[in-house]
């Protein structure tokens, strides 16, 4: 499975502002199938865990706050290079420089409400899946 998963998280921003569907459409029509998915809302502690890796950032109070303060929609995805090819298909963190028709040019505001999360390796895409979902809730198999 490894290399062909990866880990996305709509965020809160683009929740509370209804790109939901238009964003899981857009995820489909790029190629992605979606193999795990559930609407949650991260507690401190999640978001604390979950970017465990920023936490001596200065941003890092701020970037907990925002991802607890509504709800996420978590998911799974596979493809064939799903991390590398998800990233470029969500575009660059600042959405200022994400390219044009990437979800973070067309949803995200700022650096810090960028819209969408996506893994950053094969590594952290099983993690981060093995954080929100067990494995029966995963239907890859
Ligand atoms: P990406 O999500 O593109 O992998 P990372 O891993 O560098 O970006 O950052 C994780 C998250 O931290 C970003 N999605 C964003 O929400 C937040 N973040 C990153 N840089 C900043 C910043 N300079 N100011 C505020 N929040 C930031």
């Amino acid at each position: 499975m490894s290399g062909n998963i990866t880990f996305t998280m709509i965020k809160p921003d683009a929740v509370e502002n209804g790109h939901i569907g238009a964003i899981l459409e857009k995820i489909n029509q790029a190629g992605f199938k979606i193999i795990a998915m559930k609407m949650t809302q991260l507690s401190k502690r999640d978001a604390e865990l979950f970017y465990e890796i920023h936490k001596e950032r200065p941003f890092f109070g701020e970037l907990v706050e925002f991802m607890t303060r509504g709800p996420i929609v978590a998911a799974v995805l596979e493809k064939e290079n799903a991390v590398e090819d998800f990233r470029s298909f969500i575009g660059a963190t600042n959405p200022a420089e994400a390219a044009p028709g990437t979800i973070r040019n067309l949803y995200a505001k700022s650096i810090g409400e960028n819209a969408i999360h996506g893994s950053d390796s094969d590594e952290n895409a099983l993690i981060e899946a093995a954080f929100h979902f067990s494995g029966r809730e995963m239907f890859n198999r």
